[in-house]
């Protein structure tokens, strides 16, 4: 039997048998706080203060008042990952709104809750990292950011839920979510890149996608090594005639695409460029970040 993980709530380290939140709290009853998803690698964690600003910076877009400050934070995540040994994985982390009343009012509940998971995570099976992925248009949009912004990376994640569902229902594993105008934003839990003619394309964050740690990595490796990577609107059809396809995030990494609405993108296996970036990607997790037992 595997040994139980130490869970982080509010400054103190529990089994996970004895990991309990209220059912009172915000983040259950409303889906009101923040997340993150945090990769470590060997014993490293890749882009900490990226993701700790990010989750600060939902948080202030909801005016949710996180109880430590961004280095408490930091110490946090990283005192999990100890107390659980790991030295490869995935961090979870959530604030959520606290304990409140039945009632909306976010600002009855009196103190914001810090829960972090330390575990293991794999999204695709590792084959799908060389064959490539299924993909299929979803009909639920993006939300209009003027209905809920994108940026904030919130508990309430139903919108990618249910795209997540018709991608499964369709026999794919993902799903391209479109904004209400009909371009490309985003995937359920990923950002998308194309590659046509040695140029990398993505869309711009006012498409309705996550401006993803993992999407500006990418655009840093693109341009370190010479890459023309151009953030523009993309349709289906670009998608469709591209002659790579590849997804990026923290759970997913980079992974290619190999078939989308039933046609084959480029050869239908994994091409150069997203070989390429997938190489610079791995080196760049293996090498850098924040030591975690130093
Ligand atoms: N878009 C959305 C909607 C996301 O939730 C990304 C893009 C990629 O962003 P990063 O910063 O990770 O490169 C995300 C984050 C999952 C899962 O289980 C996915 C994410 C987070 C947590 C869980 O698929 N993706």
């Amino acid at each position: 039997m595997s040994k139980a993980l130490q869970i982080y709530i509010d400054g103190t380290l529990c089994d996970e048998d004895n990991a309990k939140i209220s059912v009172f709290d915000h983040g259950l009853l409303y889906g009101d706080g923040v997340f993150e998803g945090i990769r470590f690698y060997c014993g490293r964690v890749f882009k900490l203060k990226e993701h700790i600003d990010r989750l600060y910076d939902s948080a202030k877009a909801i005016q949710l008042t996180v109880s430590i400050s961004h280095e408490e934070m930091s110490k946090a995540v990283m005192d999990t990952i100890r107390a659980n040994e790991l030295k490869d994985g995935y961090v979870r982390l959530l604030v959520t709104r606290g304990v409140g009343s039945l009632g909306l009012n976010p600002f009855l509940c009196e103190r914001s809750s810090v829960i972090i998971i330390a575990s293991k995570i794999a999204l695709y099976d590792e084959e799908k990292y060389q064959q490539g992925l299924t993909l299929v248009t979803c009909s639920t949009r993006r939300p209009a950011p003027a209905a809920l912004s994108p940026s904030v990376k919130s508990l309430n994640y139903l919108n990618n839920i249910m795209a997540k569902v018709e991608a499964l229902n369709a026999g794919a594993e993902e799903g391209v979510m479109l904004n209400e105008q009909g371009f490309v934003a985003e995937c359920t839990g990923d950002n998308v890149f194309v590659v046509k003619s040695g140029k990398i394309y993505t869309p711009p964050v006012t498409a309705g996608g996550l401006n993803g740690i993992t999407r500006q990595v990418v655009m840093q490796l693109a341009h370190d090594e010479g890459f023309e990577l151009l953030e523009q609107d993309l349709t289906r059809y670009e998608l469709y005639t591209a002659d790579e396809f590849f997804l990026s995030g923290t759970a997913a990494e980079i992974v290619p695409v190999a078939k989308y609405d039933g046609r084959i993108i480029g050869e239908g296996k994994i091409g150069p460029v997203t070989l390429r970036m997938m190489e610079f990607f791995r080196e760049l997790t293996q090498t850098t970040g924040m030591p975690i037992y130093e």
